[in-house]
């Protein structure tokens, strides 16, 4: 079952497109199984630490690390929906395992409020392990507005493009905090996405996105899987007259 063409123009569009029910109620079931096998109640401040340390920046967030769900055919990029989807977008060229869990731990008593920055997961400076990819994101349980949902800057794939297009020696920087850059994306209105567990993110690798806050009373269980081009290496330093020259769709 690919995209619509609704759909693709969405993703094209916005860099992002939340596709709902693409993962099988048993399959929820399965995952929440396996990690409560692997980490016991995660409800627990202590079995959060031992899963996983808070980041150093976000005290909020911990990621299980490592963490894979097994067998494989229970992975997010082995689920049938999803393998067909992103079959279509890249032609079979996209390739990867599975993702983090990254867990985004309730703040109930604190004030909503959006990032006041994004990231963007491509062009990731001077190492640039995956400069070309498609980005997936899933949440394990249900996530309701200001629950913890990723939160995008819709159309700033396109910005980046162009950036990179009229700057290409930025490929070697991090160019988010570039001041033009900044300028291109100031009017973006970010977008939270929350979503019903089983509904599917998938994003471009030049999007700028960011964890949000997490003010209800349940842990984010956020999955992200970000899969690279099978061919990277022999297009590491391009930036594409198209910028959807290495796509399907
Ligand atoms: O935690 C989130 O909502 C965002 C995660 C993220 O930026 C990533 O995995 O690349
Ligand atoms: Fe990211």
């Amino acid at each position: 079952m690919p995209l619509k063409p609704e759909q693709i123009a969405e993703f094209k569009a916005l860099g992002y497109v939340l596709v709902p029910n693409l993962i099988d109620p048993s399959m929820l079931d399965n995952w929440r199984a396996q990690i409560r096998a692997k980490f016991g109640d995660l409800s627990d401040p202590v079995q959060q630490n031992a899963a996983g340390p808070p980041q150093q920046h976000r005290e909020d967030i911990t990621i299980l690390r490592g963490f894979r769900f097994s067998p494989e055919e229970t992975q997010l990029v082995n689920q049938p929906k999803v393998k067909a989807i992103v079959d279509h977008m890249g032609e079979g060229q996209f390739c990867g395992e599975d993702g983090n869990l990254r867990l985004l731990l309730p703040e109930s008593e604190c004030k909503w409020h959006l990032p006041e920055r994004g990231h963007i997961d491509g062009y990731l400076g001077k190492r640039r392990t995956m400069p070309f990819l498609l980005g997936l994101a899933t949440y394990i349980y249900d996530v309701e507005p200001r629950g913890g949902g990723t939160v995008f800057w819709p159309r700033s794939h396109i910005k980046s493009w162009k950036f990179l297009r009229k700057y290409p020696h930025h490929l070697n920087h991090s160019f988010k905090d570039h001041p033009e850059y900044l300028d291109m994306v100031k009017d973006i209105q970010p977008v939270e996405l929350h979503a019903k567990a089983g509904d599917v993110i998938f994003w471009h690798c030049n999007i700028l996105h960011e964890t949000s806050q997490n003010t209800s009373n349940n842990i984010r269980h956020g999955l992200f899987a970000r899969l690279q081009h099978k061919d990277q290496e022999t297009f590491r330093d391009e930036i594409p007259d198209d910028l959807w020259k290495r796509w399907r769709i």
